[in-house]
């Protein structure tokens, strides 16, 4: 039996060596592009699962991936701090950038588990013959199209870490301790600490939540669970500017709508504001960029902002939405390339905004 800390560092290694030498396949469990706290850690037990399990004593090899580069994983702050809170090293992770999965598929040494999704993205539709089960919560999208051979479980619970501990139960009545901590509050963040009103948990959340309970004897509630990994998935404290930019990210075509947690009028005040925002421009290859701030400490307030001042695109959009019912009024700012306006209107979120930047853009 191998514990969970030396099993992740062992898989760590297993990538950097050099074309996986003297490894007959890798097995690559990886949740989806959000890298949201399920997707981080079902991968993380299902691996950990199967490399004491099926694949004890086989020249399989099983890692866990995250489906982010290395670089965007600090933003999932929820994730970050639950498996600092277990000690769990997380130099040991392997990222989607740290591992040449489209190499391994050519050789014909690739098999794939999806956890948490259930259509490959873009970028990785290549990796379609290399999948061999899939484990998710998501409603069934009927553009997937999957072999009768791929394993395919898709029950539509609270958390996809429901299905790994249901995995995991079915064939012992046991689980690793720190493996069984992390599925237990990830499970309870996802169902919103079991809350009846949010409506997230099915019976199954239930029935898993309650046979870790049994095993790891909690002696805070469900609640003050959700309410800690709530914190921290709100806390920004640790984000860089340019992090902020990205952690709450929506993409229509090349324009950039990063919402903030915060008024834009107080983000733009830091320093490396105008570098932050320039380099966020080219790196993405945006055409304009529409952030969105929002505060709740009195009461709802918003504000929008457009850059870079001038641009076609900007114009086109800020005319559009300046004539919206948002009742927009400027802000006067000092930087050359952001117009900045007051939301006065603040029943208008993001969601509202999409529909209207999705038309115009198609205008052009
Ligand atoms: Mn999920």
């Amino acid at each position: 039996m191998i514990h969970f800390h030396n099993y992740l560092k062992q898989s760590k290694e297993l990538v950097t060596k050099v074309n996986f030498e003297g490894i007959k396949c890798v097995h690559v469990v990886m949740g989806n592009e959000s890298c949201d706290l399920d997707s981080t850690i079902a991968p993380l037990a299902l691996a950990c699962f199967y490399a004491n399990d099926k694949y004890r004593c086989s020249d399989i090899k099983v890692i866990p991936v995250m489906n982010v580069a290395a670089d965007d994983f600090p933003i999932k702050t929820e994730s970050n701090y639950l498996l600092d809170k277990y000690k769990v090293d997380k130099s040991n992770l392997i990222f989607k950038d740290e591992i040449n999965m489209t190499w391994l598929c050519q050789q014909e040494r690739l098999k794939i588990t999806l956890v948490d999704h259930h259509i490959l993205s873009e970028s990785d539709s290549h990796l379609k013959c290399c999948v061999t089960e899939i484990i998710d919560h998501r409603p069934l999208d009927k553009a997937s199209e999957w072999d009768k051979n791929v394993r395919f479980i898709l029950s539509q619970v609270g958390s996809c870490c429901t299905l790994i501990a249901n995995e995991i139960f079915q064939i012992y009545n046991r689980c690793l301790c720190t493996v069984a901590q992390l599925l237990y509050e990830t499970i309870v963040f996802d169902t919103i600490g079991f809350k009846p009103e949010a409506g997230k948990s099915k019976e199954l959340d239930f029935t898993m939540a309650e046979q870790l309970e049994k095993l790891l004897k909690p002696t805070k509630t469900r609640l003050e669970i959700f309410d800690e990994l709530w914190a921290a998935h709100n806390d920004v404290s640790a984000l860089t500017t340019r992090q902020l930019l990205s952690k709450d990210l929506k993409q229509i075509g090349n324009v950039l709508i990063p919402g903030l947690p915060m008024l834009v009028q107080h983000f733009i005040s830091r320093p490396d504001f105008e570098h932050a925002i320039s380099s966020f421009f080219s790196d993405k290859n945006g055409e304009a960029i529409i952030i969105m701030g929002l505060e709740t400490e009195d009461g709802i307030t918003r504000d929008i902002a457009f850059y870079p001042v001038g641009n076609d695109v900007v114009k086109k959009l800020q005319q559009r939405i300046l004539a919206d019912e948002l009742q927009l009024e400027e802000v006067a700012n000092s930087l050359e390339q952001l117009n900045v306006y007051k939301q006065n209107n603040v029943l208008h979120s993001r969601k509202y905004l999409i529909p209207i930047i999705k038309d115009t853009i198609a205008e052009k």
